[in-house]
């Protein structure tokens, strides 16, 4: 082992590994949440934005609308961690890099299965990596398919991460417990942990994560480390920024976002303009209607004066974006609950949507009934922008961005959405 002024060592892999051990959890389970909240199950979601529904797709719950930042902050989590934990993964990969194409053991099955996990571990988070990172940076390689493969590459990384930890933690725990034991060493030999317990974990560090023997090394551990968590924490402060909104806003170097705002009032982020949607300056104008569809037939439609003239409710909830940012805005306009009343529905039905720019999406039964899920057609006292979806757009709470959608053409609800 070469001990002096030591580079890579089954310490630094250990210290990298636990780490590790706890930013993937969390980045796989609000992932997962993302998934739920998403809620492909229902028809106006799978079909039109580019998931399909597959035997891994299950669900344990009802993304709930309670509490109202719910989306906000595990999608911001999800998006920041996973930018974050990436300096670490390149870190801990060089760590063992030497151990990795060599190997003192004998061939055996357990081996090649261990090895083949491990292949697809680094593979599958590499992936994840960057479709996550193309889905930000708007570039869609294979068009909306990134979406999909992002999530089943999930559970690549899922089963093998847990294969891998399973195999490695007993390794890891003893070498971070030797570290501590050696500590006092130095002072006192009274403390020595017994030989044997030594011997293993050097003799694992070797096969894992020592210097070859008189390599050259360019760089040191303190180096290595200082670098990835410099890295890491960059990354993390700018994917903070943009959920906890001004004045840190601008520290979000890796979203295009916010390039676009709006005038006055409107002046927060925009996803995809009016302009950009194909929407002309006609459809958006007075001869806009509402086409609502309820139960047994019955349709209405209405016009922005008539929504203006029912009963007008006012929150302060944000929109969350599956690329991490979000933006809290206090909106006002016509409980979706009520727009059921008017077809005839008592709310408790899903809600299917579809946009003048030809977007659809789905509400569960929850969000609808909930009496802060609004059609809004004002924000911050002032009317939408065309760009933040003038007419009208449906505001829920809890829920994801692309869920709550702009230039509402109609709302089917009761039997009309089954
Ligand atoms: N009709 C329509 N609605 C839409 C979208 C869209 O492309 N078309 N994008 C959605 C997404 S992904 C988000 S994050 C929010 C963004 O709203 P904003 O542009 O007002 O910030 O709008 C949602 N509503
Ligand atoms: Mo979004």
């Amino acid at each position: 082992m070469n001990r002096h002024g030591a580079r890579r060592d089954l310490w630094l892999t250990s210290l990298l590994g636990f780490s590790l051990l706890v930013v993937i959890p969390v980045i796989a389970i609000t992932g997962l949440l993302s998934n739920a909240a998403y809620d492909p199950r229902l028809a106006g979601n799978v079909l039109a934005q580019g998931r399909t529904l597959g035997s891994l797709d299950f669900y344990l719950f009802t993304w709930p609308t309670h509490p109202w930042w719910l989306y906000a902050a595990t999608q911001g989590v999800h998006v920041s961690l996973g930018l974050a934990a990436f300096p670490i993964v390149l870190a801990k990969l060089w760590s063992v890099l030497p151990g990795l194409f060599t190997s003192a053991e004998q061939p055996s099955l357990a081996r090649v299965l261990e090895r083949l996990g491990l292949v697809l571990l680094i593979a599958g988070i590499l992936f994840e990596f960057f479709t996550g990172f193309f889905e930000i940076e708007y570039f869609f390689p294979f068009g909306a398919q990134l979406i999909t493969a992002h999530y089943y590459g999930a559970w690549v990384v899922i089963a093998t991460f847990l294969l891998h930890a399973a195999l490695k933690l007993p390794t890891a725990k003893r070498s971070l417990e030797l570290r501590r034991a050696v500590a006092p060493l130095r002072r006192d030999l009274v403390h020595m942990p017994p030989p044997s317990a030594l011997l293993t974990v050097v003799a694992a560090s070797d096969a894992c994560c020592a210097e070859a023997p008189g390599a050259a090394a360019p760089i040191s551990r303190a180096t290595v480390l200082a670098t990835a968590a410099a890295g890491s924490l960059i990354l993390l402060v700018q994917g903070v920024a943009p959920v906890i909104g001004e004045p840190v806003r601008r520290l979000a170097l890796l979203g295009p976002r916010g390039n676009e705002t709006g005038p006055g009032p409107n002046d927060f982020e925009v996803n995809g303009t009016a302009a950009a949607a194909g929407l002309t300056t006609k459809q958006l104008g007075p001869g806009w209607r509402l086409h609502l569809a309820g139960d047994d037939g019955v349709s209405r439609d209405l016009s922005r004066q008539q929504l203006r003239r029912l009963p007008q409710h006012s929150y302060s909830l944000p929109i969350a974006c599956r690329e991490g940012w979000s933006t809290t805005q206090h909106w006002t306009g016509v409980r979706l609950r009520d727009l059921a009343a008017v077809v005839g529905t008592d709310g408790s039905s899903d809600l299917n949507m579809q946009s003048l720019d030809g977007a659809t999406a789905s509400l569960a039964s929850n969000q609808v009934a909930d009496e802060r899920s609004l059609l809004a057609l004002r924000v911050n006292g002032v009317d939408l922008s065309p760009d933040h979806g003038f007419p009208a757009r449906v505001i829920v709470p809890a829920a994801t961005g692309v869920n709550r959608l702009k230039w509402i053409d109609s709302l089917q609800l009761g039997s009309a959405a089954s």
